[in-house]
């Protein structure tokens, strides 16, 4: 960082000061974690200069030799850890691993089916914003009102009515194990692919903690950075029927030339994935969030479908007489980060909602324990308490700081 700080003192001061953030807070955004300094280091390499279209030992470049190591290596890798036929580690983020697995299995104009977003689904999942609700025509489905848990009933209802050619499972705001034999069943009824998206959860999958979709699914998608911890950035597994036109759906229809220095770092990561610590590591993330859970309940909050089996939680928080809104801004003053999030049938709009959305990836990785978490659960009441009292606020992030700095960050502080 010595040339950075010399060349370019602005970016290199938001960097310092980022750093800083990420010791000091308690970071609970469910889809952030912190990446290992071998990991960093790899993003950071010399192979953001090579141009590598193409795949290895295919490229429409010179000079592909070293590179083509590492692509080989994170596909190796990529494959043993989630038992996959075939694997694609070029897509940049998961939206573009989406898009990939759409233009592998569809036409435009084709059928599919997602999970709502303001239930738990994503953008590419078909929102009319997102080039998915563009392309394609969508149907979807939700949780079921009173347990606020898919309702595998209704999702056979609506693919009975529908017709999809595809249906998507997976989500970013679903605190409870998915059923994916039950989805595959529904898709052979219907007569449609099976495509899961398994960003939120993949570094659970990895490590034991959760069922993995991929003996089911036609194409299994993910991004890096979340539970998996790895680079940011994104991937797609298949069956090797699927496989070159899942390669064609990324490059030449989709992306141009591949970024090998992230596609090093996720090499890495897979590596670091297939490690036993990692397997205790994805348990410890679950029995963290459960514990998290426990203890917000316990101190009067509402957590939807009344707990978690995964990372996160979705907890409401009008018990409080609070939006998720102002339960954001209190908490992000107190030096915990979380994001206001839509709860199953919120009144209240996208930019508002009734809900925060909790994940124990980023604090396990410092080492936090389930014995931690009532510490965390007391600063979040705490916080939520104190909203709008900008001195009360003041003295948690000073207890916030003092508790989170004693847990190394990695890729930060070691
Ligand atoms: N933005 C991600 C999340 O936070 O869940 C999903 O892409």
């Amino acid at each position: 960082m010595f040339a950075l700080a010399a060349q370019d003192p602005e970016v290199a001061r938001a960097i310092a000061a980022e750093r800083r953030r990420l010791v000091d807070e308690i970071v609970l955004i469910a889809s952030e974690n912190y990446a290992s300094t071998a990991v960093m280091e790899a993003t950071g390499s010399v192979m953001t200069n090579k141009y590598a279209e193409g795949y290895p030992g295919r490229r429409y470049y010179a000079g592909c030799e070293n590179v083509d190591i590492v692509e080989r290596l994170a596909i190796e890798r990529a494959k043993q850890l989630f038992g996959a036929e075939h694997a694609n580690v070029q897509p940049h983020s998961g939206s573009q691993a989406n898009m990939a697995a759409y233009f592998a299995l569809l036409k435009p104009g084709d059928r599919i089916m997602g999970m709502r977003l303001d239930q738990g689904g994503h953008l590419t999942h078909g929102a009319k914003i997102n080039f998915s609700g563009k392309i394609y025509e969508f149907s979807h489905y939700g949780v079921d009102p009173e347990t606020e848990m898919i309702d595998y009933g209704d999702v056979a209802r609506i693919a009975r009515e529908f017709k999809p050619d595809l249906i998507v499972a997976g989500a970013t705001a679903y605190p409870r194990t998915i059923d994916f034999p039950r989805f595959r069943q529904i898709a052979d009824e219907v007569g449609a692919r099976l495509m899961v998206d398994m960003a939120h959860i993949a570094g659970l999958i990895a490590g034991g903690a959760h069922p993995s979709p991929v003996p089911y699914a036609d194409i299994v998608t993910t991004t890096t950075h979340k539970t998996l911890r790895g680079p940011r950035g994104a991937m797609a597994l298949c069956r090797t029927e699927h496989a070159r036109k899942l390669d064609n759906a990324v490059f030449p229809n989709m992306q141009g030339g591949p970024m090998e220095h992230v596609i090093a770092a996720k090499a890495v990561a897979f590596g670091e994935a297939q490690k036993p610590e990692f397997a205790a590591y994805a348990r410890a993330v679950v029995s963290n969030a459960s514990a998290l859970a426990a203890a917000l309940a316990a101190g009067g909050l509402r957590i939807v479908s009344g707990g978690t089996d995964n990372h996160l939680m979705l907890v409401d928080v009008r018990p409080l007489k609070m939006t998720g809104k102002q339960a954001e801004e209190a908490l992000v003053a107190a030096g915990i980060v979380v994001n206001k999030n839509s709860i199953p049938n919120d009144p209240e709009p996208p930019m508002v909602t009734s809900g925060i959305r909790l994940g124990t990836p980023a604090i396990t990785t410092r080492g936090m324990a389930a014995s931690d978490m009532e510490t965390v659960a007391g600063f979040i009441l705490e916080g939520l308490r104190a909203a709008g009292d900008a001195g009360r606020l003041g003295i948690v992030k000073g207890r916030v700081r003092n508790f989170a700095s004693a847990f190394p960050a990695p890729g930060v502080t070691s």
